[in-house]
């Protein structure tokens, strides 16, 4: 093969770079607590990550990777079954080529009893331990630590407080969970210029559950490539992995989609809706019946006697879905004119507001704000 006889020569004159797939925070076995516990769709779920897991795989290998790198939260606990880590491993056994490297994070923390620990893995994936090391391949060093508990209060890259130093005749390569966005998270603090201060040529990150994109400290190229497959609808969108070509001076990367279904939020305004009939349209027309599981918000002002259900409305089309839920933030129509009528401290209101010299804009701003204030007031009956 090729890359056998590069040498870190070769690494150094910028024309080798290695095939990297970088992935994190897939979170095998979630519980997926919009189901039912050990419902049939949970089930469902649970499978679609690991056929994204496979994917993720099988786009390693077709690339040619030479690395597959999992910054953390593979598994979504500490104990994972042996069903699981069979399938799992099957995977990185068929595909000896490729380095897998696992950097273990706050939910699969490298502790006593964890799989990490004490399963048989494949020769070609290598798991950091509590000390900072690294694994190298033709001219690569992959550096990395683990979570050795739910929490790493300081910061994993740092040793006794001291950075690595690094060969820079090596590709070098961070692998870590952790938080760039706070200097007092509880889920190792980094900060981004101890890329820089050390020397890195990539930085891959796990953690933070949304692809940043390609962030540079320095010159140092890092991200964090978000879940590769949403599992609630704080995970919205298209997820996926990064696809990097790392080099001494050109380094390349690309997103690529590995999510099977996407969690979808719409606000629908549904104002001048007249019965649960026509809100069901609407919805099923701004949402397609597809795999995608989607969160309706219904928005807009309807009549004060609509006596809408959400609930109501969800159970009349939810079984056209993989999933839907419906929830109503909509507000109360009121008829300003008739209310001017009306014998309350409300009507009161409205009718001063009207003989103002407030301009018509301001006029309909204090009605707005002042009628909210007014809901839930008791109201006189003048009939
Ligand atoms: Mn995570």
């Amino acid at each position: 093969m090729e890359q056998e006889v590069l040498t870190e020569n070769v690494a150094l004159s910028g024309a080798y770079r290695p095939v990297i797939v970088h992935c994190a925070d897939l979170h095998i076995d979630t519980p997926f607590s919009n189901f039912p516990p050990n419902s049939d769709k949970a089930k469902i779920r649970r499978e679609e990550q690991l056929g994204t897991f496979s994917r993720i795989v099988s786009v390693a290998r077709e690339i040619h990777a030479d690395f597959l790198l999992i910054a953390g939260d593979l598994f979504d606990a500490a104990r994972v079954s042996n069903e699981t880590l069979d399938f799992i491993n099957d995977r990185f056994k068929e595909n000896p080529d490729i380095t897998i490297c696992i950097a273990p994070g706050n939910h699969d923390p490298y502790v006593g009893g964890s799989p990490y620990k004490t399963y048989d893995w494949a020769p070609n994936v290598n798991i950091f331990d509590d000390q900072l090391s690294y694994v190298e391949k033709n001219g690569v060093r992959i550096y990395g630590r683990a979570f050795t508990g739910h929490f790493a209060r300081t910061p994993l890259l740092r040793m006794s407080n001291t950075l690595p130093k690094l060969e820079a005749s090596y590709i070098n390569i961070l692998l870590m969970h952790g938080d760039i966005f706070s200097s007092s998270s509880v889920y190792n603090p980094i900060d981004v210029n101890d890329f820089s201060r050390c020397g890195f040529d990539y930085v891959a990150l796990g953690h933070i559950h949304a692809n940043t994109k390609i962030k540079y400290a320095g010159s140092v190229p890092y991200c964090y490539c978000g879940t590769p497959e949403g599992r609630g609808f704080d995970e919205p969108g298209e997820c996926g992995v990064m696809l990097c070509k790392v080099g001494k001076r050109a380094s390349s990367f690309q997103f690529a989609k590995t999510n099977s279904r996407s969690y979808i939020t719409r606000e629908i305004d549904i104002s001048g809706c007249e019965n649960n009939e026509e809100i069901c349209s609407t919805i099923l027309q701004l949402c397609p019946q597809d795999e995608n599981l989607y969160k309706v918000i219904l928005k807009g002002r309807l009549p004060e006697n609509f006596g809408l259900s959400a609930k109501r409305i969800q159970t009349l089309i939810e079984d056209k879905y993989f999933y839907l839920t419906v929830k109503d933030r909509t507000e109360t129509e009121v008829d300003t004119e008739l209310l001017q009528k009306e014998v309350s401290l409300r009507g009161l209101f409205v009718k001063n507001v009207y003989a103002s010299d407030l301009s018509d804009e301001m006029k309909e701003e204090v009605l707005k704000s002042g009628l909210q204030a007014f809901e839930g007031e008791v109201i006189v009956d003048d009939n």
